[in-house]
């Protein structure tokens, strides 16, 4: 039996993650998995019932202003430029992004957000739907859930997660802006279709779905083979998504530079497990 606080703070009824083994449980991980073959990506509108939504979008406007801010341009890889392949090249092409990330242990333990992340059945659900067995939550205790806050002026440029998957949680939309713009299964393993990347990063719509998602919405997604970006959020408003997160590993932790550049903090066990000194990136 679940805990009755958990079935309150998501719509228990509509999206039964907690009935493991029955058939509407096997119903909707299949619908889900049918959407991110077609698509990249599955939507659960709606998944955090109203009350919820009102109690951490309060706990989000009074964490937002910790967010650490990072502004940085990368290319859809995260990786070096190759002057090698010329200007067009989308190795080479280079968009700016500024972010704030609020760690995950600044959130209060009594946090729905915690509850929900917690509770074995949400991990048990994302394993069954994205198909990967064991998954273990993140044992990073910055960025195991993290809070993503982008303010009115900021863009997130077109990428591929390094991740193989992301899932969020829709905490507040901007005014305007801020829509998740994605071209799925525009690379595949076996070839990274840099012409058709180049296409898009161009202006070409063609392939391109949109979703502005509402508050309470859980988005699941293949981010390391879907195109995507969030527009420029505009109008007076932050948007906040939480970014909870799994991974295959159940003793990895993010690199202490990356911790650092996106965070603005490195833990005694981030260095730990780099083999670095404990002083090392000290400011
Ligand atoms: O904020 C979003 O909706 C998506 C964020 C994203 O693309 C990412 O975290 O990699
Ligand atoms: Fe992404």
């Amino acid at each position: 039996m679940a805990d009755a606080a958990l079935t309150d703070i998501f719509d228990a009824d509509r999206y039964p993650i907690h009935e493991p083994g029955t058939r509407a449980y096997d119903d909707l991980v299949a619908r889900c998995r049918e959407s991110l073959a077609d698509d990249g990506c599955c939507t659960l509108s709606g998944f955090l019932r109203p009350d919820t939504i009102g109690r951490i979008a309060e706990e989000a406007e009074c964490l937002a202003p910790r967010a650490h801010r990072h502004r940085t341009a990368h290319n859809p890889y995260f990786r070096e430029a190759n002057e090698e392949l010329g200007d067009e090249h989308p190795v080479n092409r280079f968009q700016e992004r500024t972010n704030g990330f609020v760690c995950a242990d600044l959130i209060d333990p009594s946090s729905d957000l915690w509850t929900l992340y917690n509770s074995e059945v949400l991990t048990t659900f994302v394993a069954d739907v994205f198909g990967i067995d064991p998954l273990y939550q993140y044992a990073d205790p910055l960025a195991c859930m993290p809070f993503n806050v982008m303010q009115p002026g900021d863009s997130f440029p077109w990428h591929f997660d390094t991740n193989e998957f992301t899932v969020t949680w829709m905490i507040q939309r901007p005014e305007q802006g801020g829509i998740f713009e994605y071209a799925p299964g525009i690379r595949d393993p076996e070839d990274e279709h840099y012409d058709d990347v180049a296409a898009v990063m161009s202006g070409d719509r063609s392939r391109i779905r949109t979703l502005d998602l509402g508050a309470g919405d859980m988005q699941l997604f293949l981010g390391r083979y879907t195109l995507h970006r969030v527009t420029e959020i505009a109008g007076s408003r932050a948007r906040h998504v939480a970014i909870p997160s799994w991974a295959r590993d159940p003793e990895m932790v993010g690199q202490p530079h990356r911790m650092k550049q996106l965070y603005g903090r490195v833990l005694p066990v981030h260095l730990e497990r780099a083999g670095m000194r404990q002083d090392a990136l000290v400011d």
